[in-house]
């Protein structure tokens, strides 16, 4: 193995890993005169062996793209017009208008908004909470609700903090309920071997994959198809057949569960028939699944997006983990269980913690935060509303609301009735365009790394470090720096010292960073060295002498769940207020949301050359034909529609139009489309600019009464839409 690798800037080969997924593929990057000239796999990497995807090496495009904001800009026309400024006149301002509004109008009137990208930088965790609280701000928005709000309420619910994820090496049954994992390279769950390990699940056992559509993933192991948005009958139906054929694990259940007998009775009110006619699978082959999940000693049930973001998304999540539970497949070798977090201390218990779910709601709308993150389906009327103490000022970091999130019309409108906003970005995009400030961001070749948010989905937990591969270009700057710097000259404390250490130590680590507070977890976490005490263990010097990465041992991750258990004995909890609620709406109201007769129902896909909304702007990634409306052919026929024709799509506020592609791959009653595009001219990108798809969330909802009451999650997938020829 080669270990030796050049140091920051200099000519030669890197060893860095890519931050665009959850997979944290290991790359080679090759430096020339200062710049990235070439990114290939590290073969050597301990956990993705040398597999990357297109995009990794793509992102060098990105990071020299000419388009690309090198410098603090300022506006100074309409949308999207800039004129470069320096740092010290950007700040200046930016601080003066902070201050004033948290001063007039208090500190809840500042909120931040904080996307994807940020997931994957060790840099960011944590931080810009921190810095709103101290602010007196609890307006922290970001992605979740359109992504993982739905398995964070039930994972809370059921346990404790953290996700559930599938033992992928040693399953020998993988129920996969709406993840395309050889797409998007599978998420909260880290695997970039993830072909390899199904395909060797496949050859012992099986993967059944339930999906409206026969994806990738389908295609290549056992596809059932299924309705949109109809997971959570599927799933009744699942755990009517577990009980009603003692399939369950007695003991686990008497050792391990509470509220088992009432969950049942609850889904006695669903069923197996209404299930299926719901989910348009036939009762036998429900039977057939919960049977053969149940029947394997070793076998994981896992979902992703496709239960996510439905109209009982939340539920759905309940009952994936329960499915997991009353089989007596949770906390197993091969089943699912907890990932376990090296940055948290051995002494690390949740016994006895309130479930933070609803502990802070929306002003608008009362919907809950999830785990300190509030839905931003609410950002547009948090600032449109009449209250004195409104949305004023908004610092958005990393993400593209105006295209992620339903009705981003709404929100074009409602961003320009600010009194400051500020982006922090690579990119002038259709959000930050209605910026004052866009405040130039590092990409991931220009900053130190460590996996934070990933390290707990790992089945095979390992840690990586990157170091800076080149310094950052133009006058680019960390995100964590720039919140920094804002603090200190607002007299507010370091937010990264704030995220983990007690306040008598906060004046003391002033200039901490997030790498320093990170190596402090690390040294003290359950791996660490414990500053000698465990000359085994990890420290941040230690990882960094790995830089294929290092395995993370001793830890028993299967038994790691005890240790979150919120339940005061540490058991499971499968009935509580708000499950019993849920189950109340579902068996009373049905589904929210269902397509009437003449309306299909809309959702969504991923490719592998794109990643949601921003990487448009590269010739390689966009190059081909548009994206088209995936319609079955029975529903074709009935609308007159022809492979390749314009059609134009009747969402709930407005509509569009695009081309069809006629295809039995998606289920009758169902139309495809993927979201990230449409980008509408006004933001910096030529390339994208050009590229003809729609945004699709234009179409959709972010009403108060069409997003999930538990989550505050809109309906992204399965929502009734109509759709017609164009002539
Ligand atoms: N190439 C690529 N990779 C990505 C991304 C990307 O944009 N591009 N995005 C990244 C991000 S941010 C995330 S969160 C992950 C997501 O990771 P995944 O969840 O694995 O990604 P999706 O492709 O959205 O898969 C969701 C699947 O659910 C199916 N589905 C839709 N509706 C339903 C339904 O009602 N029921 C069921 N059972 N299935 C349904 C869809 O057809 C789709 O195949 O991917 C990440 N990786
Ligand atoms: N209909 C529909 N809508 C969806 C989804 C869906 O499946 N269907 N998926 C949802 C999901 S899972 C997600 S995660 C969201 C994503 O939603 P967002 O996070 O709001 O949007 P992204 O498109 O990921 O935009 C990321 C932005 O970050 C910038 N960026 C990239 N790297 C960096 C960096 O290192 N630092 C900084 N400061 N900026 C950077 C990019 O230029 C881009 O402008 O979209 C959601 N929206
Ligand atoms: S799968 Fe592709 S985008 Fe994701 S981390 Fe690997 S190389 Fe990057
Ligand atoms: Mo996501």
């Amino acid at each position: 193995m080669n270990n030796i690798v050049a140091s920051t800037g200099q000519d030669g080969e890197h060893i860095t890993y890519c931050r665009i997924c959850e997979a944290l593929c290991g790359l080679k990057a090759t430096v020339k005169d200062g710049k990235v000239v070439k990114v290939e796999p590290d073969k050597d990497n301990i956990s993705s062996k040398g597999f990357i995807c297109t995009k990794g090496p793509n992102m060098v495009n990105v990071m020299n793209d000419p388009e690309r904001v090198l410098y603090p800009m300022k506006r100074t026309g309409g949308p999207g017009e800039f004129s470069r400024v320096s740092w010290e006149e950007a700040m200046d301002d930016i601080c003066t208008k902070l201050g004033a509004i948290k001063e007039e109008h208090g500190g809840e009137s500042i909120a931040a908004y904080v996307g994807n990208p940020m997931a994957f930088a060790g840099n960011n965790y944590g931080m810009v909470i921190s810095f709103l609280n101290s602010l007196g701000s609890t307006q922290n928005y970001t992605p979740c609700a359109v992504d993982i709000s739905a398995v964070c309420f039930a994972t809370e619910t059921v346990l404790g903090p953290g996700f559930p994820i599938p033992d992928i090496p040693n399953c020998d049954y993988f129920l996969i309920i709406g993840a395309n994992p050889l797409e998007s390279h599978a998420s909260l769950v880290h695997a970039p071997t993830i072909r390899e390990d199904m395909d060797a699940i496949a050859e012992r056992g099986q993967v059944v994959v339930v999906d409206p559509r026969l994806t990738k993933t389908a295609k290549r192991y056992h596809h059932q198809p299924i309705l949109p948005n109809t997971d959570i009958y599927f799933l009744a139906g699942l755990l009517n057949t577990v009980f009603d054929e003692s399939l369950t694990d007695e003991q686990f259940l008497a050792e391990n569960v509470v509220g088992v007998e009432p969950f049942r009775n609850a889904l006695k009110g669903l069923p197996i028939e209404l299930c299926s006619e719901q989910c348009g699978i036939p009762v036998e082959d429900i039977q057939k699944i919960a049977r053969d999940f149940a029947g394997h000693k070793r076998a994981a049930a896992y979902s992703r997006l496709g239960t996510s973001r439905a109209s009982y998304g939340a539920l759905t999540n309940v009952l994936i983990m329960a499915l997991n539970i009353v089989t007596g497949k949770f906390g197993v070798k091969g089943g699912s269980f907890m990932g376990a977090n090296p940055y948290l201390p051995e002494s690390f218990s949740n016994r006895g913690a309130p479930n933070s779910h609803g502990m802070q709601k929306t002003r608008t709308g009362d919907l809950p935060a999830i785990g300190g993150h509030l839905p931003g389906t609410v950002m547009a009327d948090e600032i449109l509303s009449e209250r004195a103490d409104r949305l004023r000022a908004m610092i958005v970091s990393a993400g593209n609301p105006v295209v992620s999130f339903p009705d981003g019309s709404r929100l074009e409108e409602a961003l320009q009735q600010l009194d400051v906003m500020v982006g922090i970005d690579l990119y002038i995009n259709e959000t930050n365009q209605y910026a004052d400030y866009i405040l130039p961001a590092t990409s991931f070749f220009e900053r130190e790394d460590l996996p934070v948010f990933s390290i707990s989905t790992m089945p095979r937990p390992a840690m990586h470090f990157s170091p800076k591969v080149i310094d950052p270009m133009g006058e680019a700057r960390e995100e964590q720096y720039i919140f920094m710097e804002i603090a200190e000259r607002l007299g507010l404390p370091n937010p990264v010292a704030m995220t983990f250490l007690p306040e008598d130590m906060w004046e003391q680590h002033k200039k901490s960073d997030m790498i320093d507070m990170l190596d402090l977890c690390i040294r003290n976490g359950m791996a660490g060295d414990h500053y000698g005490e465990n000359p085994e263990g990890l420290s941040l010097d230690k990882i960094k002498q790995h830089p294929h990465g290092i395995e993370v041992t001793g830890i028993d991750s299967y038994n790691e769940w005890r240790r979150h258990a919120r339940h005061e004995e540490g058991k499971l909890v499968l009935w509580e207020d708000n499950i019993a609620a849920d189950f109340k709406r579902l068996t009373t109201e049905g589904l929210r949301l269902k397509p009437a007769s003449d309306q299909l129902a809309l959702f969504g896909r991923r490719s592998i050359k794109n990643i949601n909304s921003w990487m448009h702007n590269i010739e390689n990634l966009v190059k081909g034909a548009p994206p088209a409306l995936y319609i079955n052919p029975e529903d074709a026929e009935q609308r007159n529609i022809q492979d390749g024709q314009m059609v134009v799509i009747k969402g709930k506020n407005r509509e569009a139009q695009c081309p069809a592609k006629v295809t039995g791959d998606v289920v009758k009653g169902s139309v495809c489309y993927p979201h990230g595009w449409g980008h509408n001219g006004k933001a910096n990108w030529t390339r994208a600019n050009q590229t003809e798809g729609i945004n699709i969330n234009d179409l959709l909802s972010s009403d108060i009464e069409d997003v999930d009451a538990l989550t505050g999650s809109p309906l992204l997938d399965g929502f009734p839409v109509y759709v017609e020829a164009v002539s």
